[in-house]
């Protein structure tokens, strides 16, 4: 650790065994907080040659390429959860899953992944009412394959604008629930939300584009709440203690190197608030050691 290295004259006067019993004592970080949510907006952006349909009021959405009866177009789901909304600002977001029910299968469709990929810009869900896959006339404000806002503002790209990586992804065969893992590509999107709520447009889901008949349903929001989208969300909140000088929850070595940092002079770690960070604070610092 640099902050250990004993060169500095000022340094001289640490209490070099304080230290490193405290170091010793290193503990787990503070335990982590779990909300879970569903989506406040979800649709699906229906390919249709002729006509701009949406389904945003819809029970369900829909990803993959359906069979020939569907024109073997393509259905890209669009989920936004409000994560601002429930999770804490300042927050570290240390895990995510996403759970979703899949409700209907073609028959002797093979299990497909389905991938999670982060929406570079907004959208709407409008009103339209859709029982099938086929979507109904968009209404006002509605997505569709070719507009963000149905009938104004266009996609750059038709069929939504999205990161070519996917951020999560899983393998649904039959009907049932399933789950997203928590990945670091899921992590970073919601932390993502968190620290920015304007770049929040939520996730398309995407299925297999390429062969027909492997389309699958889940339900959305407007469905029954057991089988609604659910995103859960565990997290740090923001630490409120002041010798958590890097506020990730705990005051250990990582809050001692910025101390240390500070020694001789003014800074964050000036606790007794007599302008100069020096033995003193380190002794608070020291008594604050989680
Ligand atoms: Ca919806
Ligand atoms: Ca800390
Ligand atoms: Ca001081």
């Amino acid at each position: 650790m640099n902050a250990l290295h004993l060169t500095l004259p000022a340094l001289r006067r640490i209490p070099i065994l304080a230290i490193a019993g405290a170091i010793l004592a290193w503990t787990a970080p503070a335990s982590a907080d779990v909300v879970e949510m569903t989506t406040v907006k979800d649709n699906t952006l229906i390919e249709d040659p002729s006509l701009p349909v949406s389904a945003g009021a819809s029970t369900s959405f829909y990803s993959g390429r359906v069979g020939s009866n569907g024109g073997t177009t393509l259905r890209r789901g669009l989920l936004q959860f409000d994560v601002a909304a429930q999770v804490p600002a300042g927050s570290t977001i240390t895990a995510v899953t996403l759970q979703v029910r899949c409700s209907k299968v073609p028959t002797g469709s093979q299990a497909q992944l389905i991938k999670l990929h982060r929406m570079l810009a907004s959208w709407g869900e409008g009103s339209s009412v859709s029982f099938g896959g086929g979507g109904a006339p968009a209404t006002p404000g509605s997505a569709t394959w070719v507009s963000r806002f149905h009938p104004d503002l266009p996609w750059t790209t038709p069929g939504g604008q999205f990161a070519a990586a996917p951020s999560g992804s899983t393998s649904v065969g039959a009907v049932g629930f399933y789950t997203f893992a928590s990945s670091a590509g899921m992590v970073a999107d919601v932390q993502a939300w968190l620290d920015d709520p304007a770049s929040n447009h939520g996730w398309a889901v995407i299925g297999n584009e390429v062969v027909p008949q492997n389309v699958r349903r889940f339900e959305t929001r407007e469905s029954t709440s057991a089988w609604r989208p659910q995103l859960v969300v565990t997290f740090v909140p923001p630490s409120t203690n002041p010798y958590d000088l890097n506020g990730d929850g705990i005051v250990n070595g990582a809050d001692l190197s910025i101390l240390l940092a500070q020694w001789g002079g003014p800074g964050t770690a000036d606790f007794n608030g007599d302008g100069v960070v020096n033995g003193a604070d380190l002794a608070q610092l020291l008594g604050a050691w989680t």
